[in-house]
């Protein structure tokens, strides 16, 4: 690997098939159960424009953008209620991995239909030193991962089951989703890829 960009993503861990097929099924189901009351909604940017990923959240806290800008709020934006709880086999998986304070946020990304996610950076968070850990589920992803200010970025192909972890530098690495395999995995009813990211959205107790 490229030095410049290894030093950047230091803190990069990957599980390629952490889940094997009865996990991943068994997840699907606790989150389609779940947006059944946290319906899937592509929200808007602060300039206005709707976001080509459909997103809901679980857990205390949930990300949402909209035109007053990017936040985490305790409640779905068109239905006013609480987010569903997180399934506890991702809470499970966070121990297991990264461990240290809960994760109080777990936002749902579904992409289907082209969609992708620009090159960002996730800075949203109370404390920017908690890792975030991210669930592959569905058709593959193209993943491109790089360092936080700028220079070369590195992709990898992101299949149903991985898990990765984001911790020390890589916590501010830029990244994104530049596109998606559609077809590659016969998971999703109606296909498409989901995302599933824990964060500690909120201050950490103690
Ligand atoms: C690297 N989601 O929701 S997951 C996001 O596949 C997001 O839906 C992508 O980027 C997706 O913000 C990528 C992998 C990931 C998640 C969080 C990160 C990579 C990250 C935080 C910092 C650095
Ligand atoms: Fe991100």
């Amino acid at each position: 690997m490229i030095s410049e960009v290894k030093t950047a993503l230091a803190g990069f861990r990957l599980w390629p098939g952490a889940l094997g097929v009865g996990a991943q099924v068994e997840l699907l189901d606790a989150v389609f159960a779940r947006l059944e009351t946290a319906p899937l909604y592509r929200p808007v940017t602060p300039g206005g424009r709707p976001l080509s990923v459909q997103m809901s959240n679980f857990g205390p806290l949930g990300w949402v953008s909209d035109r007053r800008g990017y936040r985490y709020q305790p409640t779905h934006p068109q239905t006013g209620a609480s987010w569903p709880d997180i399934p506890q086999a991702l809470l499970d998986l966070w121990a297991a991995t990264v461990g240290g304070p809960a994760p109080d946020a777990c936002l749902v990304n579904l992409y289907r239909d082209g969609a992708r996610m620009g090159l960002h950076q996730d800075r949203d968070e109370a404390d920017l030193s908690i890792p975030v850990l991210s669930v592959s589920l569905g058709d593959a992803g193209m993943f491109r991962i790089g360092p936080a200010e700028a220079g070369r970025t590195l992709t990898l192909r992101l299949e149903s089951g991985d898990v990765c972890a984001l911790t020390g530098p890589a916590r501010l690495a830029r990244h994104g989703i530049d596109r998606v395999l559609e077809g590659s995995s016969r998971l999703i009813p109606g296909g498409g890829r989901l995302n599933l990211t824990l964060r500690r959205a909120g201050l950490s107790p103690g």
